[in-house]
């Protein structure tokens, strides 16, 4: 489908492109103006009726609507979909807390009898609660509340999930009590969920379409925090020293998103530390964090095992308060990570993460690597959500070329489950997979990357527009709401 149509008016000019050079250890970021974008749109419509913004729009629907909406699974005549007083007067209750990936229950005991449940979205992804044999919930919106009424429930086990993609499997599901017999001897029977009442459809575009006019328009929306930028060692005795302190913070992944993160440096990711294959450095590792930690260079090649990072394999653990130190000489060059490997099934969800870029000294690098600019993109999910480089749309960043750049990604899966990332309108060149270069380069469009795999493409820009770039698990990527999560876009503006 043509977009030549489109054309980006010189607010999208404000992005800066990534600065030149695959060596140099500060490439991989765009640069942002502080100024404020200007206002007006960055994209007009074509004339064929196809836009990017149009494409961008459909599916969406930010559901304000659900907000304090309560709703039923049963044919009630009470139409409002608030529980009714008449069968709240018996009901038993239990606050419902549903985070990534969690289902957490005030109780989960309760008589035989009417039960209603409220729900409350306290992670940065939309889920649902889901029972068989009863029915689901609607989805809820991040950060929002509804009542959930189960009907009246017989003595029995019963298990609840949230039944967007991926989420039980990720954790979220449990099982809940009904003991005692049934008062009223009926099991409750879903029927049709009943849809947000008010969810105006036009309202809804116009929101979406706020928000990624103004995401087009200029910088991603504002938050606090910025990861993934280069690290500067200190040089003692002319080694170069590179110092991560772990803490917690209140990361801020979309605006107004706030949630608990573990971090180096405060940020999520980590700072980039990027060095020469065969260079001896140190790490210094300061823990401030509640709990022991230690760090595992993910990929890198190391002759000595004591510096592989894993607690009780191959050192104690850095326990609270404690520094510890690494030293590294890395065998192989690429594209490889550092990572928490002590509780590592919380602690790299929560944000301890980071990219670790070798550069090519001894081995050969291949023509086809050869690239203008770079960008690295660190995938992760959890209790942060959906994020590239920690953010979720439409604080991510977007990637920025001009007509004939070729853009070295590096992708790389800190997350717990598979990411197939899409790119719109180019092919990604695959050139190089866990830090070794490809016997032959092949193109994708789609390209799979599973938890700890990194992935080097490089993409020729073709054709000016802003281009979709996000996780094809929709689920990551796009909902009701709007645009959310592994959203970016790839700007190619004209040469
Ligand atoms: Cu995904």
């Amino acid at each position: 489908m043509a977009c030549t149509a489109w054309t980006l008016l010189p607010a999208q000019e404000g992005w800066v492109t990534a600065t030149m050079g695959p060596t140099s250890a500060s490439t991989d970021e765009v640069t942002m103006p502080d100024s404020n974008p200007t206002p007006e749109p960055a994209i007009r419509e074509s004339t064929d009726g196809f836009s990017v913004l149009a494409f961008l729009a459909a599916g969406i629907a930010v559901v304000f609507a659900v907000v304090a909406m309560g709703f039923s699974l049963r044919n009630r005549s009470d139409s409002g979909g608030v529980a009714g007083a008449e069968s709240t007067a018996k009901a038993a209750t239990a606050v419902v807390s549903l985070s990534d990936f969690r289902v957490k229950a005030s109780t989960s005991t309760f008589p035989a009898g009417p039960i209603v449940l409220t729900l409350k979205n306290e992670g940065p992804s939309a889920h649902n609660l889901t029972i068989d044999g009863i029915g689901a919930s609607p989805v809820i919106t991040v950060g929002q509340t509804a009542s959930f009424d189960l009907g009246s429930l017989e003595a029995g086990t019963y298990t609840w999930y949230c039944n967007v993609s991926g989420h039980k499997e990720a954790g979220m599901t449990g099982t809940f009590t009904v003991t005692g017999s049934s008062a009223t001897g009926a099991v409750a029977s879903a029927s049709a969920t009943t849809t947000p009442a008010g969810a105006d459809y036009k309202a809804v575009d116009a929101a979406h379409q706020k928000v990624v006019k103004a995401f087009l328009s200029g910088p991603p929306a504002k938050t606090s925090g910025l990861g993934g930028q280069p690290l500067e060692p200190k040089l003692e005795n002319g080694v170069k020293v590179f110092e991560l302190t772990t803490k917690v913070v209140q990361w801020e992944v979309s605006p107004g998103q706030l949630f608990e993160a573990w971090t180096y440096n405060g940020v999520v990711p980590g700072p980039q530390i990027r060095i020469k294959q065969g260079e001896t450095i140190k790490v210094r590792l300061k823990n401030e964090l509640p709990q022991s930690t230690s760090i595992h260079w993910h990929g890198v090649e190391l002759a000595d095992n004591k510096q592989d990072g894993v607690t009780f394999v191959t050192q104690d653990p850095v326990k609270p308060g404690e520094t510890y130190e690494y030293t590294l000489t890395p065998i192989n060059c690429g594209s490889h990570m550092y990572h928490s490997h002590h509780a590592a099934d919380s602690q790299v969800p929560l944000g301890l993460i980071g990219a670790f870029i070798v550069d090519c000294a001894t081995t050969p690098v291949p023509a086809f690597y050869a690239h203008d600019s770079e960008y690295t993109e660190i995938l992760n999910d959890g209790p942060l959500g959906f994020g590239i480089n920690g953010k979720g749309f439409p604080a991510t960043a977007p990637v920025v070329a001009k007509v004939g750049e070729k853009t070295l990604v590096r992708f790389m899966n800190e997350g717990l489950i598979i990411h197939p990332m899409h790119l719109h309108g180019h092919r990604m060149t695959v050139v190089a997979k866990d830090g070794n270069f490809l016997p032959a380069p092949y193109e994708v469009d789609t390209l799979n990357i599973a938890p700890g795999e990194r992935y080097d493409v490089i993409v020729t820009s073709l054709y000016p527009g802003a281009w979709a770039f996000h996780c094809h698990i929709l689920t990551h990527a796009e909902s009701e709401q709007g645009l959310h999560g592994m959203t970016t876009v790839w700007v190619v503006q004209p040469a």
